[in-house]
């Protein structure tokens, strides 16, 4: 499988944990399928429990991911060794939640990396980027930390982290419109992140469309075809080192033992 690895920026502040590596580029690394989205997004999302790793790669930059995530990333060159990865931290989630990020092509910034309790922790970085216009999970998940401000209270998320940000039309999909996942969402009436089979169904309906017959709105390729732009923008952003290729194995082998 080939992903686009996306590269958010952490500002400053920097959270604490991250503070020992902030005299060089610090950034969380989200994989992605749909790099001509990146104009909408409106964060970034995190597990709170999940088990992170800091490690430097070899152009000297610092990435947070799934230590999982970087063992791939070691095996396509990325590292100093190929196959080994230094861990310069192990964190958890919950510890960079609420780090204000700059990430490409998006019309907000600055960004927040916020909570997000469905992320899986075999699939991509563990890292997610977020548009809530063009994904059901996205847009579920905002939501859900719009309306419940206990959720926000929680994980210690500012109002101004999450309130101003709304889904942006970036595609137009016919019969869906210009934001196709709160569409979708509606359709299915669902009602938070954990609706986990509405949320396949919805994501399986805005997936097809978008691509076969999404056109995008915005940004210098703007009026043509996803299915014809994706590659160009995957492109255009790996020269601007905001991003680079991501692959993963269908199956990983996370030990071999004797
Ligand atoms: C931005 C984006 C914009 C995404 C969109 C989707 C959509 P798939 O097909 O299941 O492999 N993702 C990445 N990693 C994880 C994870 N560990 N746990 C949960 N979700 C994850 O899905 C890949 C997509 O799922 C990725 O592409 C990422 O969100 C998310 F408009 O990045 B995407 C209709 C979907 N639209």
């Amino acid at each position: 499988m080939e992903y686009t690895l996306i590269k958010m920026k952490v500002l400053d502040p920097v959270p604490k944990v991250l503070e020992p590596f902030e005299k060089k580029s610090i950034f969380l690394v989200a994989a992605t399928l749909r790099p001509e989205t990146m104009y909408g997004q409106t964060n970034c999302w995190l597990r709170p429990d999940m088990d992170y790793i800091v490690f430097e790669t070899n152009s000297g930059e610092i990435f947070v991911c799934t230590y999982r995530a970087a063992l791939n990333m070691s095996f396509q060159k990325m590292t100093a060794d190929v196959g080994k990865v230094a861990v310069l931290a192990k964190i958890k989630g919950e510890q960079i939640l609420g780090a204000a990020l700059h990430s490409p092509l998006s019309s907000y910034s600055p960004i927040y990396a916020l909570p997000m309790l469905t992320i899986k922790e075999d699939k991509g970085t563990g890292i997610v980027t977020s548009v809530p216009s063009d994904s059901p999970d996205d847009y579920a998940a905002l939501r859900d930390l719009k309306n419940k401000a206990a959720l926000r209270e929680k994980y210690g998320i500012k109002d101004e982290m999450v309130l101003p940000f709304e889904p942006v039309p970036i595609v137009e999909v016919p019969e869906l419109g210009n934001l196709s996942a709160v569409y979708a969402c509606d359709r299915f009436k669902i009602q938070s992140q954990n609706d986990k089979d509405k949320l396949l169904e919805a994501k399986e309906l805005v997936y097809l469309k978008g691509f076969y017959d999404g056109i995008l709105l915005v940004g210098p390729h703007q009026g043509k075809k996803v299915q014809d732009v994706k590659k160009v923008i995957q492109k255009e952003m790996i020269q601007a080192s905001q991003a680079v290729v991501y692959m993963e194995p269908e199956k990983t082998i996370i030990s071999r033992s004797g």
